[in-house]
């Protein structure tokens, strides 16, 4: 059977605004997350028993007290901690950005801030800024640094009910700690804005105090009250939506957006979580985010010892395999402007070039593209710059491929047109298997 492109509706291509801000992290389409903090310690057990859920939220599910959980900072001492090589390793899996948790719900700071002793430099024998130090490593490395900052704080006695503004100012002077001592910021992540204490008012303050010292510096749409994290940036301020452990069925239409998700499925580090995804399935859920126009923000969770797990290191380096070969296929490309597509893969647009990403090779061998307006000037197999036979009749286009795929999880092939594609908006071809 002839796989035939669909040209469904045109599909927009659907930024939120042409605000060039948002140049570099379109362009990036590929980031690290890391959770790293006191959780890494008990790595999801306390008091000798597993703890259900994930590892950065054990203070809360084993119900530990404050004066209970606060003096695993004394035990806090990453001696394996090394900056070059977390930055080089998100380099090799082809990554554009990192954003680090500066702090998470427990309230512990990476960074040595001067509104608490309850960080890495007072409250650890550690006694080193590894926020400065990452930062000094993503300068050096070219590679652009970010932040999460939870709103949400277990640790901060005024972090809840009528003092909670005191909390916010609180928050703010450490914000402005993170922009102002740590060189460009390109993300400030928000996560924690589902507290009953928290409002778009507040989310606005904090939008435009993150833009009066880095005017530059993208903000998510966690920063107001918009708890899916698929909420509209439009409503909730930010700058783009955060899907989380999962990729929405049409991207968010309308918007910038970026999905971020576990290797396993625990954001901080668990002993026993080994419940890991195959290099293929992430590369696939890179190539599925980038075909709907949004970013692909995905975690690792370091030991306490400050290594990154040897699982995660190996899918990492895999994905960057991948990227090597085809990253012209990702980076700075846009969603597709195809509908459904009726065989098993997807496709990405960059200016006059098509990316069909073939995830399963058609028994019959061939590729069939109907409605779309464009000359077709040449077929190229990404990889290897083969050309691929092919004839166009009107705006039907039959691609004729290799007996065998050149790569088992997605085989890349470029479509050159005589200008940016256009397809005709109606269904021309059989749609669906
Ligand atoms: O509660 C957090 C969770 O620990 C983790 O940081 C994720 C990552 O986006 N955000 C919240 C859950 O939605």
């Amino acid at each position: 059977m002839m796989w035939t492109l669909v040209a469904g509706a045109i599909g927009m291509w659907a930024g939120v605004s042409d605000d060039p801000r948002l140049d570099w992290w379109r362009e990036a389409r590929f980031g690290l997350f890391i959770h790293w903090g006191l959780y890494a310690i008990p790595a999801g057990e306390w008091n000798g028993k597993p703890v259900e859920g994930t590892g950065e939220w054990i203070m809360h599910n084993a119900k530990i007290p404050v004066p209970e959980y606060e003096p695993l900072a004394t035990r806090f001492n990453p001696t394996r901690f090394d900056a070059r090589r977390w930055v080089e390793l998100a380099k090799a899996a082809g990554m554009k950005y990192i954003v680090i948790t500066s702090k998470h719900h427990d309230g512990f700071c990476l960074f040595d801030s001067k509104h608490t002793d309850y960080d890495i430099m007072d409250a650890a024998p550690f006694k080193r800024d590894v926020l400065k130090e990452l930062a000094a490593e993503c300068a050096r490395q070219q590679i652009r640094l970010c932040f999460y900052h939870s709103i949400l704080d277990w640790h901060h006695p005024d972090a809840r009910g009528e003092r909670f503004p005191k909390y916010a100012e609180y928050m703010h002077n450490q914000l402005r700690e993170l922009l102002k001592n740590y060189g460009p910021i390109g993300v400030l992540w928000f996560d924690g804005e589902w507290i009953d204490e928290w409002n778009n008012e507040l989310g606005r303050r904090t939008y435009e105090l993150c833009r009066s010292l880095q005017p530059d510096i993208i903000v998510n749409n966690r920063v107001g009250k918009g708890r899916d994290g698929m909420s509209d940036a439009r409503v909730t301020g930010g700058d783009f939506g955060t899907p989380e452990q999962e990729v929405p069925a049409t991207g968010l239409p309308g918007q910038d957006w970026e999905t971020c998700m576990t290797m396993n499925d625990t954001w901080g580090f668990k002993r026993a979580d080994d419940h890991w995804k195959s290099a293929g399935e992430m590369i696939r859920m890179l190539v599925d985010i980038a075909s709907k126009g949004g970013n692909f923000l995905l975690n690792v969770g370091p030991t306490a010892a400050g290594e990154i797990p040897q699982p995660s290191i190996e899918r990492l380096e895999a994905m960057g395999a991948w990227l090597r070969r085809n990253g012209e296929s990702i980076y700075g490309t846009k969603a597709s402007v195809f509908g459904q597509l009726p065989f098993n893969g997807r496709c990405t647009v960059k200016g006059d070039r098509l990316f069909l990403h073939v995830f399963e090779w058609p028994a019959d061998r061939t590729l069939a593209l109907a409605g779309l307006r464009n000359k077709v000037r040449s077929v190229k197999l990404l990889a290897d710059s083969r050309e691929l036979r092919f004839e166009q009749v009107g705006s039907s286009v039959t691609i004729h491929l290799p007996d065998t795929p050149v790569d088992l999880v997605d085989t890349v092939i470029v479509v050159a047109l005589d200008g940016a594609p256009e397809v005709i908006s109606t269904t021309t071809g059989k749609a669906g298997p």
